[in-house]
């Protein structure tokens, strides 16, 4: 142990700092994705938990993120059984497994719930917070790198901060964020952002200093992958939606100078942005969003995206270069801010955001499922979707009509599990068509859906479901609903006698 370069906090290796974890600790992570996530620290936690498990004895942790996080968290520490806990969202093959197999508890939330959970005491005391920054002042400023997330909150509420320097991330980051951190009600006042980029707090999260057992000195990227071109299917489903939002404009719905979009991540959600970026009927516009992606560098630089708001950079590290070479030209347009702001329902609704997500499927009444696929198995989570649906001015789900060469439907009678309501849902598009739902009653919603998102071979199913339901305000039949789900699981195809 040595003392720190400010004189002030022991510096750590990984192994000396996670001496202060123990087993059955509730430990919260930056990152939201593996943007900003802290890195050295959890891998040595994987390390000391597999030697543990081969000396016969328990460890393992309760773990909190932004979001999801990547390998250096619940990959290397769900390869280990080292996760007994987790929360608000995760996206790792061999987590979402164990959640699968009730291994593993996994409290699946929207994502600006979060920290005011944290502070309710709902998940827990929070041991410690490790946390990956660029600086840390004597004074307890802590400067975080490409992601904020939840980290100001688990700075404030744990009882031990491990603090993460991380050489490889540019100091300069600091000049994109803009950190503030809601008081408990009933002392919430107005928050004063009127459009995407007002800036209400500071460039640096809060620690007292006390709290800090050591800072661990690292130098590790953000591990992101690189995304894949748009297939046939997200391009048509991005063409349906490019032409929606211009009619929305002619029609005097969406203003001349555009309205704020929030986009999921994925390569449909890539290709929707590169598509509108690219399209020159669309006016130069602005996000606010919950996670700035690659796409985005591209058409800010090319002047068409005039500024994102956001709670971390999931971009790859040729654009994080490209960032942090021109950053008095990106420092201007992107703002990031706590997961509790960049996806607050009063600010969305105020600013008129336009919400796109990715739907796993959603049925003819426009219910739709993000998270679970046959009503029991967790893919990855709510994430941020219902926070921007449920408050936005038009909320539009997509997803390809079919997956699995066709085996799949994602329309169907009845979702398996829903996340966003039909009351909450606007506007579907598949790479069929798209349909509008607005002002619609469940019957013409469900005609709609079929004739506008349906594939063809699923077409005459859905239409037949809907005859022969029992009538109601929403038709349905109970006996039924679930048949496509069940040939599924049975015969490895929604309509065995359709596709072979
Ligand atoms: O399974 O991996 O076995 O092939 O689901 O589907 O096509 O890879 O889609 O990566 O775009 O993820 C909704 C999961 C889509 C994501 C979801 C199977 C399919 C595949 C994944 P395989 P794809 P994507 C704001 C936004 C919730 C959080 C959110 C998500 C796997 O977008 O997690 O919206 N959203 N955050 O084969 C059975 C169906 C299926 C199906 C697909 N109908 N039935 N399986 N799959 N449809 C937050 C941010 O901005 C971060």
């Amino acid at each position: 142990m040595t003392l720190g370069t400010a004189g002030t906090y022991p510096v750590l290796s990984a192994e000396e700092a996670i001496t202060h974890i123990q087993d059955g600790d509730t430990v919260s992570f930056s990152g939201f994705t593996p943007a900003g996530s802290a890195k050295a620290v959890p891998v040595a936690l994987a390390r000391r938990a597999r030697e543990a498990h081969a000396k016969g004895n328990p460890f393992k942790v309760r773990v909190l993120t932004g979001a999801s996080s990547g390998y250096s968290i619940d990959e290397a520490l769900a390869q280990v059984d080292a996760i007994s806990w987790r929360g608000p969202y995760q996206s790792d093959g061999t987590l979402r497994k164990q959640i699968n197999r009730q291994e593993v508890e996994y409290a699946d939330m929207h994502l600006s719930h979060l920290p005011q959970a944290v502070a309710e005491e709902f998940l827990g005391q929070i041991g410690t917070a490790v946390v990956e920054a660029t600086e840390i002042t004597p004074d307890g400023r802590v400067y975080l790198t490409t992601s904020i997330g939840a980290s100001p909150t688990y700075l404030k509420y744990a009882q031990k901060v491990i603090i993460e320097i991380n050489r490889h991330q540019s100091p300069r980051l600091r000049e994109m964020a803009d950190i503030f951190v809601m008081p408990a009600p009933p002392n919430r006042y107005p928050i004063h952002i009127y459009e995407p980029l007002t800036r209400i707090g500071w460039p640096y999260a809060q620690v007292d200093p006390r709290k800090i057992v050591g800072i661990v000195e690292n130098d590790e990227p953000d591990r992101l992958g690189d995304f894949s071109p748009p297939d046939a299917a997200s391009l048509k489903i991005a063409d349906h939606v490019i032409r929606f939002l211009m009619d929305e404009m002619r029609a005097g719905r969406i203003p001349p100078t555009f309205l704020p979009l929030q986009s999921g991540v994925g390569n449909v959600a890539n290709g929707l942005m590169s598509g509108l970026g690219a399209h020159p009927d669309v006016p130069p516009f602005m996000m606010y969003s919950e996670v700035f992606q690659n796409s985005l560098v591209d058409i800010m630089a090319a002047g068409k995206l005039l500024g994102a708001s956001a709670t971390s950079l999931t971009i790859t590290p040729d654009k994080l270069q490209q960032i942090v070479d021109n950053m008095d030209f990106f420092c201007t347009r992107i703002v990031l801010r706590p997961q509790e702001i960049s996806n607050h329902p009063g600010i969305i609704r105020r600013l008129g955001v336009i919400s796109i997500n990715t739907a796993i499927e959603f049925d003819i009444y426009g219910n739709v499922n993000s998270s679970h696929l046959f009503g029991t198995d967790i893919m990855n989570g709510i994430g941020g979707s219902a926070d921007f649906t449920r408050n936005s001015y038009i909320s539009i789900f997509t997803a390809p009509s079919v997956v699995k060469n066709g085996r799949l439907s994602a329309v169907v009678p009845m979702c398996t599990h829903i996340d966003s309501t039909e009351h909450s849902v606007q506007v579907l598009a598949t790479e069929q068509g798209l349909a509008d739902l607005r002002g619609l009653g469940p019957v013409q919603r469900a005609r709609r859906i079929i004739r506008n998102c349906a594939h063809p071979d699923y077409r005459p199913y859905l239409e037949k479901y809907l005859r022969e339901a029992r009538v109601g305000h929403i038709p349905h039949d109970l006996g039924r609903c679930f048949d496509l789900h069940r040939n599924f699981l049975e015969t490895g195809s929604m309509l065995p006698e359709v596709i072979p």
